[in-house]
């Protein structure tokens, strides 16, 4: 049933992994040394993103063309300026950044990324992978056989830098998920998700008790919470290392990768701190990212601001208080909605804060390496 995915090294749907590792094995001999064959009209493109106009390019391809929700009323609109930190992480390659344009008029009509990261499997195996995002094809182009090119193609090029794995993260259900999570969501602006169609009404409640039964609190919990500085690094590092250690899929990040993931940025990355006082170490984060999306033919709103839960960790407050927290910065930072998915100890707050179940699912998948079947608890892993 999968003309492409049957031909690569990944466990097949109905397969009982028991054993963890390597699929397959392969030296730099066996990597085909040209670029795949693309039809024809098109040609191979590096993106360079520190070029304003190609990296306009990316988010306009993204902006009109990148994942929407299962009824088409809404499409992520990754914003310039978070497109450019997710795709230079440090030891980014520029060679990673792959577009496909129409020869004749230079139009940018497909793109596949990957990034480096080292990811622990079964809290045993480190391993060096590359992270893959933002496969898009242009609507015009779809169902033509190009995205198993563009796969092949970064795989290729991956390769030739002698790393054989890879993690990514997908909507539909794929030969075959390491873990199926499902999406959360906690409303902030219930009058605008109605307005949008992004939530209903529920029966027998009016929009002031929405309104009132949405409200987070007016003040922070947690003493002392304040932004992420570069001081706070080293301490940060260690805390994640411990914290990330108990869970079966998680990234392993030195301080500099550390300081580019959670180092707050406007309307990119939030990250909040509590550090003892005492001894100047951090005891607590959390972290959201911005991922606005676009609203599909929405005559009043054009877009809805969505809050992403990156990495929480609470040692000195109870998460629920830290997960307060977070609700209420992100309402204080205009937000609409706060969503987060079913992994890391999120089940303890989803309820409590009312979040509600989406309708869309995340399935998280590894190439090349077999594992165990995981629950959406044991991964300690989020891709953007
Ligand atoms: S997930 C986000 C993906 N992007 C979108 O959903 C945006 C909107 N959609 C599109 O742009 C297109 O529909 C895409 C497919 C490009 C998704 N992951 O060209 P086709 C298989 C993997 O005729 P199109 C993200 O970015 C499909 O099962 N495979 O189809 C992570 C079929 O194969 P098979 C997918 O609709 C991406 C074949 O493609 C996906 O025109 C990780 C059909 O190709 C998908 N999301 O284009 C990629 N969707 O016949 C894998 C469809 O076998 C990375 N397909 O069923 C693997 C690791 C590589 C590096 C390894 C290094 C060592
Ligand atoms: O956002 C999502 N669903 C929303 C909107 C649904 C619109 C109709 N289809 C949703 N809303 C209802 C819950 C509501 C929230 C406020 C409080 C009351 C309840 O369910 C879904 C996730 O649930 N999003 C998507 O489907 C987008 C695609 C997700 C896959 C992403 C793949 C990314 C791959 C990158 O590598």
């Amino acid at each position: 049933a999968h003309a492409f995915w049957d031909t690569q090294p990944v466990p097949k749907i109905d397969a009982q992994v028991e054993k963890s590792g390597p699929i397959e094995v392969k030296t730099l001999d066996d990597v085909r040394k040209e670029p795949l064959t693309l039809p024809a009209l098109f040609e191979w493109v590096v993106l360079d993103v520190n070029d304003q106009v190609q990296l306009n390019d990316v988010y306009t391809l993204l902006n009109e063309n990148y994942v929407e929700d299962d009824d088409n009323m809404f499409r992520f609109d990754y914003s310039i300026p978070f497109l450019k930190w997710a795709l230079q992480p440090p030891h980014y390659l520029k060679d990673w950044h792959i577009g496909v344009r129409v020869k004749e008029s230079k139009k940018l009509v497909a793109f596949i990324s990957a990034i480096p990261a080292t990811i622990n499997v079964d809290k045993t195996d480190s391993v060096k992978m590359v992270e893959i995002n933002f496969l898009c094809v242009h609507k015009k182009l779809r169902e033509k056989r190009l995205a198993p090119v563009l796969i092949k193609e970064i795989t290729r090029r991956v390769n030739l830098q002698n790393i054989w794995q890879a993690a990514y993260t997908a909507g539909i259900v794929l030969p075959k998920p390491v873990a199926s999570c499902r999406y959360y969501h906690r409303s902030l602006n219930p009058k605008k998700l109605v307005e949008c169609k992004f939530s209903s009404l529920p029966p027998r409640v009016s929009m002031s008790l929405l309104i009132k039964l949405n409200r987070v609190e007016e003040n922070t919990k947690c003493p002392g919470i304040r932004p992420l500085t570069k001081a706070d690094v080293p301490s940060a590092t260690r805390l994640l290392a411990k914290y990330l250690s108990q869970y079966s899929l998680a990234p392993s990040m030195s301080e500099e990768e550390v300081w580019h993931w959670l180092a707050p940025q406007k309307n990119v990355m939030d990250c909040y701190v509590v550090v003892d006082p005492k001894t100047g170490e951090v005891t607590d984060m959390c972290s959201f990212y911005t991922l606005p999306s676009s609203v599909i033919g929405n005559p009043k709103h054009k877009t809805l601001k969505a809050a992403f839960s990156f990495y929480n960790i609470a040692t000195s407050v109870p998460l629920v208080d830290l997960m307060a927290d977070a609700l209420h910065l992100a309402k204080k930072g205009d937000f609409d909605v706060f969503n987060c998915l079913d992994i890391f100890e999120n089940s303890k707050f989803i309820k409590e804060h009312k979040f509600q179940p989406g309708d869309g699912n995340l399935q998280y998948y590894l190439y090349n390496y077999a594992t165990q079947t995981k629950d959406p608890s044991a991964m300690g892993l989020v891709l953007l």
